[in-house]
């Protein structure tokens, strides 16, 4: 009876017991991450903790850092100071929307400029290494797995500088027409100015709370951002000093649209601006002598002299049918061949403002990545695909689909060079083939060669050296590295390790826009 009884206590007391207090998310949030991740969650040594930034995290992955930190970072592990219920809270937390919404402004993105070497206070030769080296055959190497960036001399397969990135760059880093300086933009907003000829971070700003791209002007004046938050185009000078705000509405003004991305046709003198949201596509000008356009628009940011000349830096809308958000351009920037999320195809003139065809292509053609080549005369384009196991590849005179290449899995990056007969394309989106890189022949449009020197690591994205002779491939894992490969017998010549190698830009192939390459 005695023994019941004590039992009976034990499980009364257990029963009484009050469950460990769970403090709120935004007080922890205050408490443990606000020093590093800022107010508002906006960011600061830390990355921004908005839903628009976390998109790609999956909440387990967010417990998973919250509690065990990030190797190689500066997050710590916080697995013994909170519980498991804060943790959880936490996570749940950073992946709803901010309140108040986040906003930046003009004033925010003036205020963010940093300029640690001023015009004029860095010699105008190229120093140290980089003098060396064929200017012209450098690459620069942008390495996700600790955010930092490499710099390689291409003439002898050496990386001759590395310095720390903005947290998490993505898209191409943009050269001035010079290729002394190179422009990087990140997922978190900040474009960061970098000197090649010394080897310095020059200036910054934080353009947007969410960023997709950059690109600058073929005269190396203007820097144009699209930010998907807030959603607008943000124009600066070469300095990084704001020139401009454009927001992504409509005519109307009653619908706003994040920008998806934003690229510079040189041939047109202007940038041309995708949109996430609108069935528009956007043309601004950075030609002082541009025509004025009366579309209508309230234009509203009146900064600076960016308006003394209408149309100049002033959007010209073409209105679609459909929502477009991911282009290859002609090489005369005179057609964009676009596609829908739902991955349909079709052609603008940018010219006559309008769609002129529709494309023959299934599953979700990835055209951002496109190359193009001449075969029986004809110039073609070939596209990866994000979905199904093939390379399309289209007649740019009529847009017929001549050939559509099986490949091991679907892929991500196309590349090639004029010098060489070969296209290369992973298979990156692939769980079983991502580890293999296939050689397609341009002219028999057939699979020639596959090279997977790790199985079971990915192997994807490739760029060639300026002459076309070798291309670098990228092991894409924190103990990654880069290798190279001659181009004609596509053997390995050489390895350097590096840190998730994720985009290697060649200076010339990029300044020339070489059409075996992205630009
Ligand atoms: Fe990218 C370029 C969009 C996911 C690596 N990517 C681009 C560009 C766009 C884009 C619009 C062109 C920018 C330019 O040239 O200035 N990327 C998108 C997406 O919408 C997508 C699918 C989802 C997203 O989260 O944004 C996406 N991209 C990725 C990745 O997961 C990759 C593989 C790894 C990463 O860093 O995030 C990735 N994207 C790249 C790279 C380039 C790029 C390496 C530049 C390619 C080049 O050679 O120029």
């Amino acid at each position: 009876m005695k023994t019941l009884l004590t039992g009976l206590a034990l499980v009364v007391l257990a029963w009484a017991a009050p469950a460990a207090a769970v403090a709120p998310a935004p007080e922890l949030y205050t408490q443990h991450c606000l020093s590093c991740h800022g107010a508002g969650r906006l960011g600061g040594m830390g990355p921004a903790l908005l839903p628009e930034s976390l998109e790609r995290l999956k909440r387990k992955d967010a417990v998973a850092t919250i509690r065990d930190g990030r190797a190689a970072t500066q997050m710590p592990a916080f697995g013994t100071v909170l519980s498991a219920d804060e943790i959880e809270a936490l996570a749940d937390w950073i992946q709803s929307p901010a309140s108040p919404a986040p906003a930046w402004s003009e004033a925010d993105i003036r205020a963010s400029r940093l300029e640690p070497y001023p015009p004029g206070s860095l010699p105008d030769s190229r120093q140290g290494e980089v003098a060396k080296a064929d200017p012209m055959n450098l690459f620069i190497v942008v390495e996700a797995g600790d955010h930092h960036v490499s710099v390689l001399d291409g003439d002898r397969m050496e990386r001759i500088f590395r310095f720390p990135s903005r947290y998490a760059l993505h898209g191409g880093p943009k050269f001035t027409p010079d290729g002394r300086y190179v422009y990087f933009a990140s997922r978190d907003g900040w474009v960061s100015k970098f000197d090649i000829w010394n080897l310095k971070v020059v200036a910054e700003v934080r353009a947007g709370l969410n960023t997709r791209n950059t690109a600058v002007s073929s005269d190396g004046r203007y820097v144009a951002v699209a930010n998907y938050l807030p959603g607008n185009l943000a124009i600066f000078d070469a300095d990084l000093r704001l020139i401009k705000l454009i927001d992504g509405r409509n005519l109307k003004g009653d619908a706003r649209s994040r920008l998806s991305a934003v690229y510079d046709a040189a041939p047109r003198k202007s940038f041309i601006i995708g949109l996430k949201d609108l069935p528009e596509i956007w043309e601004v000008s950075y030609d002082p002598a541009a025509q004025p356009i009366h579309d209508g628009y309230v234009h509203d940011y009146k900064m600076g002299e960016a308006i003394a000349t209408p149309g100049f830096l002033n959007p010209r809308r073409t209105q679609l049918d459909e929502v477009l958000d991911d282009f290859f351009f002609t090489q005369d920037y005179t057609h964009v061949v676009g596609a829908s999320r739902e991955g349909r195809g079709q052609v603008i003139n940018l010219d006559v403002r309008q769609a002129i065809t529709r494309l023959d292509l299934p599953g979700m053609p990835h055209l951002g990545s496109g190359i193009s080549w001449l075969r029986d005369g004809h110039r073609v384009v070939a596209s990866t695909n994000l979905k199904d196991a093939r390379v399309s590849v289209i007649d740019l005179q009529d847009w017929r689909t001549v050939a559509t290449i099986p490949t091991l899995g679907p892929g991500f990056f196309l590349r090639s060079h004029e010098n060489s007969p070969y296209a290369w394309v992973d298979s990156m989106m692939s769980p079983t083939a991502r580890d293999t890189l296939q050689v397609i022949d341009k002219q028999t449009l057939e699979v020639v060669a596959r090279v997977r020197p790790e199985p079971g690591k990915t192997f994807a994205h490739v760029e060639f050296d300026r002459h076309g002779r070798y291309l670098i491939a990228s092991l894409m894992e924190k103990d990654g590295a880069l290798l190279f490969l001659d181009a004609r017998t596509f053997q390995e010549i050489k390895r350097l390790p590096a840190s998730k190698p994720i985009g290697k830009y060649n200076l010339y192939n990029k300044i020339q826009r070489s059409e075996g390459t992205s630009h």
